[in-house]
């Protein structure tokens, strides 16, 4: 049975990882608002992982007997002024759960249960992963920000994201 510390911790990262894919669905839209098709689908990819990582954290809990609580998630914001200003939000934002990820290995760590720091360590990799894949946009961006053509054809090649 896992303790009710780490239990509330993970049911709130679930929350964390939801409100990503809220996000990153936001995001998506607004893409497509601007004619940027291919910035959406990335977007919709982005979304569709966080999920993934909300339900690898729900199996887990579940595995573990505890109950998975599901919270409110407030609605994200729902515009952003250029692409990449939208690419710098998504940086931002993994950092922060990058820093929530750490934090729950701290407490795994400190409570002694090593399964649950054992099942974190894929999550800490992810991170690695996750800020520089966003990282990696924002700098392609720059490169080609003052061309229209050019952000047309990053548009076309993020749109090739599958997963
Ligand atoms: Fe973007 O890694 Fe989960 O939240």
């Amino acid at each position: 049975m896992i303790d009710n510390k780490m239990l509330d911790a993970l049911n709130r990262q679930v929350n964390e990882e939801m409100k990503s894919a809220y996000l990153y669905l936001a995001m998506a839209a607004d893409f497509q608002d601007q004619n940027r098709p291919g910035f959406a689908s990335w977007m919709k990819v982005q979304a569709s992982e966080e999920m993934k990582h909300a339900m690898k954290i729900y199996g887990f809990i579940e595995e573990r007997g505890g109950k998975v609580v599901l919270q409110a998630i407030d609605a994200p914001q729902d515009n952003w002024a250029s692409p990449l200003k939208a690419f710098e939000a998504a940086y931002a934002h993994e950092q922060f759960i990058t820093d929530c990820i750490h934090k729950l290995v701290k407490l795994a760590r400190e409570i002694g249960d090593l399964p649950t720091e054992v099942f974190l360590h894929w999550f800490v990799d992810e991170q690695v992963e996750e800020e520089a894949t966003a990282d990696e946009v924002i700098q392609k961006i720059k490169q080609v920000q003052d061309s229209g053509n050019g952000l047309y054809m990053l548009d076309r090649e993020l749109g090739k994201r599958e997963d």
